[in-house]
């Protein structure tokens, strides 16, 4: 099976990539984690970007906050796909990461997920991962299905305690 690589522009951004890992844990996958950053250590992340397909990854996923250029620099380094998470730091809400992530030019993509939206960089690097793997595939719709009775199960509880 392909690996998920993790990189995370400091390791104050842990605790959105925790999020990630638990995901890709519960569904078998295989992953690495790094800190490299795309200002304090580029050449390692460019490194890493442009070794990664021989190196036995099938996605990326970046995640960086305030000027965030990771995940812009490593898919510049590479044609994985590359899933770019804007963190939320201390100004603007989280607004300049997501600026810095998503308003890529024409011609290297990144698919940015929410900020701090580490759960979803997971399950779409799963996705990713299922077109040529049947049994994330099945991991990902078991997933579904019990979101959905949980959702359903919420909605009788509040249902029944307010419906007047
Ligand atoms: C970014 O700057 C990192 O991704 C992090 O979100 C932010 C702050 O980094 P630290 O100063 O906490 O190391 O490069």
């Amino acid at each position: 099976m392909k690996k998920v690589g993790i990189v995370m522009g400091s390791d104050s951004d842990l605790p959105i990539l925790e999020k990630s890992i638990d995901i890709l844990k519960s569904f078998g996958i295989p992953y690495e984690v790094h800190v490299y950053s795309a200002h304090r250590t580029p050449k390692e992340a460019i490194d890493f970007a442009a070794a990664a397909e021989e190196n036995g990854f099938g996605v990326l996923i970046a995640a960086a906050g305030m000027a965030a250029h990771l995940a812009g620099v490593i898919a510049a380094n590479t044609t994985l796909p590359v899933i770019g998470i804007p963190c939320k730091s201390q100004c603007f809400d989280g607004m300049d990461a997501l600026l810095s992530t998503v308003q890529m030019p024409s011609g290297i993509p990144v698919a940015t997920v929410a900020v701090n939206g580490g759960a979803n960089a997971a399950l779409l690097a799963a996705e990713i991962l299922a077109v040529s793997d049947p049994s994330i595939s099945e991991k990902l719709k078991a997933k579904r299905a019990a979101d959905t009775r949980t959702v359903l199960e919420k909605n009788a509880a509040v249902s029944q305690k307010f419906t007047n």
